[in-house]
């Protein structure tokens, strides 16, 4: 029982903590998953807990790229299976091609086995990384580990609150890395070949939204990709909190002092 009472301007927001507290109990997320989800949490607040015009660029220029690819996958760890297993399991339903692949940086094989596990029941029926045999060049913690059918010959890869060391490691291997990070300066965002400023769930929906749009458009694929260009997206998303914080620092009455409930 979390005894957060639904009058409580936060509900959802906190009701989320109490899930996501709950879930390390479980261990699917570790302490530091849920620290990780606190600087989310403060990024968001900035913009307004809402998915902004650059990265409903990048999120619809993320669906072409994972049309156009060959071996698409999507790197899972212990907050996204806990946060966005469903949206997971929609993406590879809508996408056939794509594969799902545990990626762990607290990894130990009864974690690895957990995440798997949620993501099965959430419909996935092939999950990868569970018994990783390969390693990723030039990254020594356990997220070097991954699966040989999988990351190691994705050209394409969907990264969700990554830790910048492998999403560098990704893109010096030559794969097109594709982050999801709502802190625009992380090391992840500026490792990306294109960042999606936004949060996980949201960007999962308006990704699949987009790719079921997309499917049957062949022909412009290949414009939409390369018509993004993913650190314009990220300077966009910086200058938009920028702005947006000077705008309420002066006492804006347009704009509400939080995000949008
Ligand atoms: O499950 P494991 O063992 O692989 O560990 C996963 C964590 C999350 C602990 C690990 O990847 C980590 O330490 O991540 P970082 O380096 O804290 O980076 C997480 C990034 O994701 C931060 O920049 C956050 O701002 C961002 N973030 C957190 N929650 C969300 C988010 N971005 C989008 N949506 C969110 N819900």
């Amino acid at each position: 029982m979390h005894g957060i009472p639904t009058s409580h301007p936060r509900y959802r927001s906190l009701l989320l903590r109490a899930y996501m507290a709950d879930e390390m109990e479980r261990g699917l997320i570790v302490p530091e998953g849920l620290i990780a989800h606190g600087r989310g949490e403060a990024f968001d607040y900035i913009i307004g807990e809402k998915t902004l015009p650059f990265a409903a660029k990048a999120e619809k220029a993320a669906a072409a790229r994972l049309l156009l690819a060959k071996c698409p996958v999507i790197s899972v760890n212990g907050n996204v299976a806990a946060l966005a297993s469903k949206e997971v399991a929609a993406l590879a339903q809508t996408l056939p091609s794509l594969k799902v692949e545990v990626n762990l940086f607290h990894r130990t094989p009864a974690r690895a086995e957990l995440v798997a596990a949620r993501l099965r029941s959430a419909g996935i029926a092939e999950v990868l990384g569970v018994h990783p045999t390969v390693r990723l060049r030039g990254l020594p913690s356990d997220r070097g580990w991954v699966d040989q059918n999988g990351i190691l010959i994705a050209d394409t890869v969907l990264v969700p609150l990554e830790d910048g060391d492998r999403a560098k490691a990704l893109a010096s291997s030559g794969k097109f890395v594709i982050a999801i990070d709502l802190n625009p300066l992380s090391r992840t965002a500026r490792a990306a070949d294109l960042p999606i400023i936004d949060e996980l769930k949201r960007a999962l929906v308006r990704i699949n939204s987009e790719l079921k749009s997309l499917r049957r458009k062949r022909s412009t694929w290949a414009d939409i990709a390369e018509g993004t260009d993913g650190e314009e997206v990220r300077l966009q998303a910086l200058a938009y909190m920028a702005g947006r914080l000077k705008r309420l620092a002066k006492g804006s009455s347009q704009e509400p002092p939080g995000p949008v409930p």
